[in-house]
């Protein structure tokens, strides 16, 4: 195997970079992490991760004190040290609705102050189609070697699920592309290394990039497309996840489940890239537009439910049930609460939020006031915008003002009405 005592540098480490990092480590391979937040480098260092995702702090710990990984902010002395490098670096999107590619673009460039001959480096961060062959090719090629002959070049997107992150990175089909044919299969050798699932090699970078954008895409049209069933259902006596589970049951269908809005900072945000790449090619990208569309329009829907059904009683107060984007996760990126507190603003609510996920202070630095659970359950109007766990033992007695808005499917709309709660949800509206 190469891979004996070679060295691996880690670009990133966060959601993806670190566990990737610690993995890695715990198969005996030398890892360096390489990260641009001081603060992070110190708590990796100690054995210390940033985040919640179960079993990551003690493997990070075991890794650490095994001298099996150690981070630095020293970003080209990791490059000149490192055989493998890996770029697991945030690729959002600017007010255009465009690749931010500037963490990858800056990595990269570190990189190339250190890359040395017979160095792979390997870019794991979600990109636009092209960005290998067209942007990264380029910027390591800065440092006067050759890809393909000095050195090797592959992707390969990451595919895990927050909180179960450990398991589906070393379970999880690997995707990879080179640009050369051995560049794939040096990527692939690393992978199988890790994972105990399949690694298939498709026939370029480009290929590799497009994957994981189609994944999550499929995804986002998916979501939107049971949102606006949703919409439908709310017209008609029908409970929009009664039906959705009944057709699922159908062989060839799956039809994903209606929300508040979608968040977390790969599924609104990677369609986006294929939506620039119909720009760059004069494509147009009609469906992937309108399910954007119909997925950013979710929390105003909520907030007309609240405008709709809610009483016009004096210092009304909203409570929200949840900041984070989705159930059980401390991560509030594009959260769609975080769209329905910018929308109350307009309104003289009264605005609670409750998160056991997410610290009072990231809730208050949004200009709301964070507030105990049973405390939300008092207000007005309660609005369910996440799925946690502790919401699912929600009951009608626990509603004194008898009025709650469901964003999600984790509540019986027919245990509460039956005791005389106004219970709204979407895509289950009562009269
Ligand atoms: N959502 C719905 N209805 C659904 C499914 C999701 O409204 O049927 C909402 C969720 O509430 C959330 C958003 O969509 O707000 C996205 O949730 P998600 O579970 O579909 O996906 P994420 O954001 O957790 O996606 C992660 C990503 N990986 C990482 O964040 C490290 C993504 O790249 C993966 O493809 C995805 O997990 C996965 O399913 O593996």
């Amino acid at each position: 195997m190469y891979l004996n005592d070679k060295k691996i540098a880690i670009y990133g480490l966060g959601h993806i970079g670190l566990p990737t990092a610690a993995i890695l480590a715990s198969n005996d391979l030398e890892v360096i992490g390489a990260d641009i937040n001081p603060d992070n480098v110190d708590k990796i260092n100690k054995g210390i991760c940033s985040f919640k995702e179960p079993g990551l702090d003690e493997l990070v710990k075991k890794v650490v004190e095994n001298d099996k990984l150690k981070a630095t902010t020293d970003l080209e002395e990791a490059a000149r040290l490192a055989d493998i490098l890996i770029v697991i670096v945030p690729t959002p999107i600017d007010d255009k609705k465009n690749a931010d590619l500037s963490y990858v673009i800056s990595a990269c460039k570190s990189i190339s102050h250190g890359l040395n001959k017979g160095n792979l480096v390997i870019i794991e961060s979600t990109v636009p189609p092209e960005t290998g062959t067209n942007v990264v090719k380029d910027i390591l090629e800065e440092s006067g070697l050759i890809c393909g002959k000095d050195f090797h070049l592959a992707y390969s997107p990451e595919r895990a699920l927050p909180n179960n992150t450990i398991y589906e990175m070393t379970h999880n089909t690997r995707i990879v592309g080179g640009y050369n044919q051995e560049s794939a299969d040096m990527a692939s050798q690393l992978y199988s290394y890790i994972t105990e699932g399949d690694i298939i090699i498709v026939k370029n970078m480009t290929s590799a990039e497009m994957v994981k954008l189609m994944e999550n895409t499929y995804r986002d049209v998916n979501i939107a497309l049971a949102n606006e069933f949703a919409l439908l259902c709310e017209k008609i006596d029908v409970d929009v996840n009664e039906v959705i589970n009944s057709a699922n049951y159908h062989p060839r269908v799956n039809i994903h489940t209606p929300g508040p809005g979608v968040g977390g900072h790969c599924i609104p945000v990677d369609p986006y890239f294929l939506i620039e790449l119909g720009r760059k090619y004069d494509v147009k990208t009609r469906l992937l537009d309108a399910s954007r569309a119909i997925n950013n329009y979710m929390p105003e829907h909520v907030l007309e439910l609240l405008l709709k059904y809610k009483t016009d009683k004096e210092d009304y107060s909203v409570g929200i049930l949840g900041m984070a984007y989705k159930g059980n996760v401390d991560d509030i990126r594009e959260s769609p609460s975080i769209d329905l507190i910018k929308l109350l603003e307009s309104y003289d609510f009264d605005v609670y939020v409750n998160d056991p996920h997410v610290s009072s202070e990231i809730i208050e630095s949004y200009d709301v006031e964070s507030i105990s659970y049973p405390d939300a359950l008092k207000c007005d109007c309660v609005i369910l915008m996440t799925d946690h766990d502790l919401y699912k033992d929600l009951k009608a007695d626990m509603l004194p003002n008898k009025f709650i808005i469901s964003t999600r499917p984790i509540l019986d709309a027919d245990e509460f009405r039956k005791e005389g709660i106004n219970f709204q949800a979407i895509g289950n509206i009562y009269r």
